[in-house]
């Protein structure tokens, strides 16, 4: 038998001298491309994103699934097929890696796929949008054993990841205590607040605060010492691309009922929401959520750069 991780599993040339070399790296996630963006929109986000990377001295590896293969660094050609409109790709959590690979299909890797492959190709700075978290039970019950394995994830995983913290969408409030559970360190950027993705505060604190990517960097640093978990960087949206607080309660009712209505669960509920805020928000949350990842990405870089110091 052959060892089918290690042959599945792919870093592009640039990406395995850079880790080799130990020269700063920074993943990005491709569900947020093929699930969240739109077609088009999409492809100009995942080169912006890399270039951002890049300005700030580090190298992107943008990952992603392909024919069974798990690939750590995209080529143009291969981020477009990522991007393409009939891409029809499948949304790859961590348990869903294993089934890609043996039985060779496509997909695009959420926050756990994402975190998972970086840790094993030996990346430990990984941006995206937003995190998955616990969601609120549906109506006529108490309990939601709907909770992302971005959550486990992280708890088993030592990477840093840097986000515009969660879709308020969810139960925002007992996300951060299943992190806190799982001896995850939740840190504010520049902020006391805990961010909720189209806004820059959730109504909830963050735990700890640091003020520059070397204080980042440190406490990544002196967390790995004692812990095999991660730790979450929470980078509130740019003020000036932040949502309407109006205009984001009323797309999130309609969108919430929009979810009831069709029926819609498990891992497509959240590209659904966010396809309606898209399409109902004449393109400002699009905007929002443009300028938010290239932010965490422009901010993973830094603190990629500090670690490497
Ligand atoms: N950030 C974005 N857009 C997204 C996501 C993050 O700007 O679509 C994705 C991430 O891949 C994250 C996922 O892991 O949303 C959460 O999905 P779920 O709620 O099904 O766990
Ligand atoms: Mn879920």
């Amino acid at each position: 038998m052959t060892n089918t991780l290690h042959t599945s599993l792919s870093l592009s040339s640039e990406v395995a001298d850079a880790v080799a070399t130990r020269t700063p790296v920074v993943a990005l996630e491709s569900t947020l491309l093929s699930h969240g963006l739109p077609p088009g929109r999409n492809l100009d986000v995942a080169r912006r994103l890399e270039n951002t990377v890049r300005e700030t001295g580090a190298v992107p590896a943008t990952i992603a699934v392909l024919d069974g293969v798990a690939r750590v660094g995209l080529t143009d050609a291969e981020l477009e097929r990522v991007c393409a409109p009939d891409a029809d790709l499948d949304k790859l959590s961590l348990r869903d890696l294993g089934p890609a690979v043996a039985l060779r299909t496509s997909g695009a890797t959420t926050v756990a796929g994402t975190a998972a492959l970086a840790h094993a190709a030996g990346i430990s700075v990984f941006a995206t949008g937003g995190l998955g978290g616990v969601h609120h039970p549906l109506p006529g019950s108490d309990l939601t054993w709907d909770v992302s394995a971005d959550l486990g994830t992280l708890a088993r995983t030592g990477v840093l990841v840097v986000c515009s913290g969660m879709k308020s969408i969810l139960d925002i409030a007992a996300t951060l205590e299943v992190l806190e559970t799982n001896s995850v360190p939740v840190l504010g950027y520049r902020t006391d607040d805990f961010p909720a993705f189209y806004l820059r505060s959730s109504g909830l604190s963050v735990p700890r605060r640091v003020d520059d990517p070397a204080q980042a960097a440190a406490v990544f640093a002196a967390h790995r010492a004692f812990s095999d978990s991660g730790v979450l960087l929470a980078n509130p949206v740019p003020a000036e691309h932040e949502l309407d607080r109006a205009l984001h309660d009323r797309l999130l009712a309609e969108g919430l009922e929009l979810v009831r209505e069709r029926g819609v669960s498990g891992s497509d509920v959240t590209p659904v929401l966010l396809e309606h805020f898209h399409t109902a928000s004449g393109g400002a949350s699009l905007d929002a959520n443009e300028a938010l990842v290239v932010a965490n990405a422009r901010l993973a870089s830094n603190v990629a750069v500090e670690l490497a110091r």
